[in-house]
Order: structure tokens, then sequence, then C-alpha cells
């Protein structure tokens, strides 16, 4: 190989490498109606709702979801049994199918926020970091937090147990 193959070489390289990173964001699952609750003082925890949609033709995966507002950020499920016992528990991954569209919501699936860096205030935004399979890039969806209701500790977070 002389000089001018090796420069050949490079930049082909550079050109493919180039098309991969050129290769157009497929922004096809979208967040929307973000919201979570006030935090009672003192309290760790937090909970968050939003609403995922996939508009694109493949199944995506979320792969992992962050916050700046805390370290730890996990997809958790409850419900509430014949008894009026309310379970909880983590939820690994969630995968959306084409034109699926998943509700969060209180009793349900749900967004937990544990080891909380700051407290959550009525009208804060909190920022929710998703990243999907498929996504060269997470992306964010503000979470507009609602005042605290006393009796929205417990339909949130049932017997929480963590
Ligand atoms: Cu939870």
């Amino acid at each position: 190989m002389n000089n001018n193959s090796l420069r050949m070489g490079a930049a082909l390289v550079a050109a493919i490498l180039g098309m991969a990173l050129a290769a157009p964001a497929m922004a096809d699952v979208v967040g929307s109606a973000g919201w979570s609750r006030a935090t009672a003082p003192g309290a760790k925890e937090a909970v968050g709702y939003l609403v995922l949609t996939n508009d694109g033709d493949e199944e995506r995966k979320l792969l992992k979801i962050t916050s700046p507002v805390s370290d730890a950020v996990t997809l958790h499920r409850s419900s509430v049994d014949a008894q009026g016992v309310a379970r909880m528990w983590p939820v690994g991954f969630l995968k959306l199918a084409p034109g699926e569209s998943v509700q969060f919501e209180p009793n349900a699936l749900h967004v937990m926020f544990t080891d909380l860096k700051t407290a959550f205030k009525a009208g804060d935004k909190v920022p929710l970091i998703l990243q999907f399979d498929g996504f060269e890039k997470p992306f964010t969806v503000m979470l507009e937090v609602r005042p605290l209701v006393p009796e929205a500790s417990a339909a949130d977070h049932g017997n929480h147990k963590h």
C-alpha cells in the first residue's frame, strides 16, 4: 500500500463513519403529558407519570431512564388487590409495539425516583431522560409537578417498601 491508497482508505472509512453519524434520528417514540407530585417534607421518593407512544413501525425497547434529580430512577408497577392491599414491584424494561401507547398513572405503571437530591415543589418541571434502542440519543420529557394532595400518597405509592 502506498501513501495514496492509504489516504484513500482513510477517506473511505471517514465517509462510511460520516454516513452512520448522519443517519437521521428516528424520533418515532414520543413522550407526552408528563407529570409528578410534590414531595412531602423529608420524603426521599417521588413518582412520575407520562404517556409514551411508538409512532414508528418497529418495536422499541426502553433501555434506560435517568434524571438529574435522582441517581436511582426505575419503573414500577402497582396494583390494589381485592382486599384493598396495594402492592408494587419493579419492572425491568418496557417494550412498545408499533403503534402502541403506554400510559403511566397512579395505581399502575409509574416512574419511581428514589434517593431524591432535591424536593419536588408544585410548579417545578422535572426532566426525565429516556433512552430507547434504535435511537442515537436519549430524549427528555419534562414532568410538571402537581401539588401534593392528602390522598395522593396512598394512591401513588401504596404500601411501598423499597
Ligand atoms: Cu414505586
